[in-house]
């Protein structure tokens, strides 16, 4: 752990098509461009032997229980939380697509329990720094271009929407709520200007948990 400061955990997290992705990868190649430690994570992880479960489920290969894959979902992140906590404390920012509050809203959107689904979530890294990029109601229903996987349906996404306004409503600052309808460049400016504040604020700080 370099001079002691530790990486930050920054998520960004938001419906499908939301830009999340285009999002992630600007924020990387600006901290990257300035030398600063940093590495892109994305959840699911695909690779592992519970990713590709995940994988057939998503592209319909596979049939679950709406709560055999939610758990899924929560392992996938559990089996990943040492290598999450060692490039923290090395010094390395990690910036992650989706997180627990993907698992709780599209499993939560499909009718399970809000609390249920939120407590295997319980004990994970918490995030320093959660971006919702919040699609308008105009923006969900004019979408054309969601692909082929399982949730990609402009209706469901609407109540995705729903649960992630809920949950925004309910954290506390550490969640940064964006008009995702904004120009790709307008959006990065405003969300670089945060993280960089981020990581200094959080360098000397101890890893906390997800309560
Ligand atoms: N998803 C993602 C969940 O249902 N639960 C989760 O815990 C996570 C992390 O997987 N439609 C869903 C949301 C997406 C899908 O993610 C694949 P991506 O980022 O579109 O590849
Ligand atoms: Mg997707």
């Amino acid at each position: 752990m370099s001079a002691g400061k530790r990486g930050a955990l920054i998520i960004f997290e938001g419906c499908d098509r939301s830009g999340k992705t285009t999002q992630s990868r600007l924020l990387l190649e600006l901290l990257k461009s300035k030398d600063i430690p940093v590495l892109p994570m994305n959840f699911p992880e695909r690779s592992s032997s519970i990713g590709q479960v995940i994988n057939s489920y998503l592209t319909n290969s596979k049939d679950l229980p709406d709560e055999v894959i939610h758990l899924m979902f929560s392992a996938n992140r559990w089996e990943h939380m040492n290598q999450v906590r060692q490039r923290l404390l090395e010094g390395k920012t990690l910036i992650v697509d989706r997180y627990s509050y993907s698992g709780v809203a599209y499993s939560a959107a499909k009718g399970l329990d809000f609390d249920w689904c939120y407590a295997p979530e319980r004990g994970l890294i918490k995030p320093d720094a959660v971006f919702y990029l919040k699609a308008s109601a105009d923006d969900l229903t004019n979408r054309e271009q969601y692909g082929e996987e399982r949730y990609e349906k402009v209706e469901f996404q609407g109540r995705v929407a729903q649960v992630f306004d809920r949950i925004c409503s309910k954290e506390g600052s550490y969640w940064h709520q964006f008009d995702a309808s904004q120009p790709a460049k307008d959006l990065h400016a405003q969300i670089a200007s945060i993280a960089e504040a981020i990581l200094e604020k959080v360098a000397n700080q101890p890893l906390d948990k997800l309560s």
